[in-house]
């Protein structure tokens, strides 16, 4: 098994801990959502993980033009403008790694980014932009289900939400999807930064009752600005990469 660095905290101060014994989330129910941990509320988790590089390799179209050496992948999913690129950004401590709204819905093609020469962040094309043209939008179909369908080295796809507005039937159409793959999928409601307490609960609320999440499923209120939920989302994604089956 992989040790992890973590540094301590999301700025970090240069102390760094080493978890022999990676957290534990149970994917192992056959649900669909990452499920939190017992008795350890979000906050009170290890700090974001130690970035020693991160690198554009390819962008792909079809299968075969992904990388092949194997290593795991954790995909970013979401419709255009939820804030994906500035979510990976944010994990990854770079400015502009991945592209921050440029055309929105312009990118039809999966995107792989390598981190600490270990595994792939993969950015995969958002949906749900109206002026996109119909063949373009039968690219996307094709190019999400070839990598959702057949990927072994993918671990975990986190799915971002606006957590300021409902679910699209394009969300809930791909969160059907991603239950059809049976790929294990962490919910990250972005830009909590915007919404004031009361509403940002209500949100919350809604959303956890939309996806049935119960008691124990987990979503993660995350900002790209003030670095809320990255822990958290670290977290979860370490433990995906490092300590499940494959
Ligand atoms: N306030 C705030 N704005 C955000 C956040 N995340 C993204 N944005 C803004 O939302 C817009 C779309 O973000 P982007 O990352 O390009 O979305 P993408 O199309 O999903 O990759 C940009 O103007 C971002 O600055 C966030 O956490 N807080
Ligand atoms: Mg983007």
């Amino acid at each position: 098994m992989m040790s992890t660095v973590f540094a301590q905290d999301s700025d970090f101060d240069g102390q760094i801990r080493v978890y022999s014994q990676p957290p534990t989330y149970s994917k192992t129910s056959g649900r669909l959502f990452i499920v939190g941990k017992k008795g350890q509320a979000p906050g009170m988790l290890p700090g974001i993980m130690k970035i020693q590089s991160a690198e554009y390799v390819c962008s792909a179209m079809r299968p075969d033009q992904y990388p092949r050496d194997g290593k795991p992948e954790i995909a970013f999913a979401g419709r255009s403008n939820v804030g994906k690129s500035s979510l990976m950004n944010a994990l990854l401590r770079r400015k502009n790694l991945a592209k921050t709204s440029g055309t929105p819905g312009k990118t039809q093609t999966i995107n792989f980014f390598e981190v600490n020469r270990a595994f792939y962040f993969v950015d995969l094309p958002g949906y749900g932009y109206a002026k996109v043209p119909k063949a373009v939008k039968a690219n996307w179909n094709a190019a999400m289900s070839a990598y959702l369908r057949g990927r072994k080295p993918l671990k975990l796809v986190v799915q971002l939400l606006d957590l300021r507005h409902d679910p699209s039937d394009k969300d809930i159409a791909m969160i059907a999807l991603l239950a059809e793959c049976k790929i294990p999928t962490l919910l990250v409601a972005t830009k909590a930064d915007k919404l004031g307490r009361g509403e940002r609960a209500a949100n919350l609320a809604k959303l956890r009752k939309r996806f049935d999440l119960g008691e124990d499923g987990l979503i993660i209120p995350t900002s790209a600005e003030t670095g809320e939920g990255l822990p958290l989302v670290w977290d979860v994604i370490d433990d995906c990469l490092f300590s499940s089956p494959s």
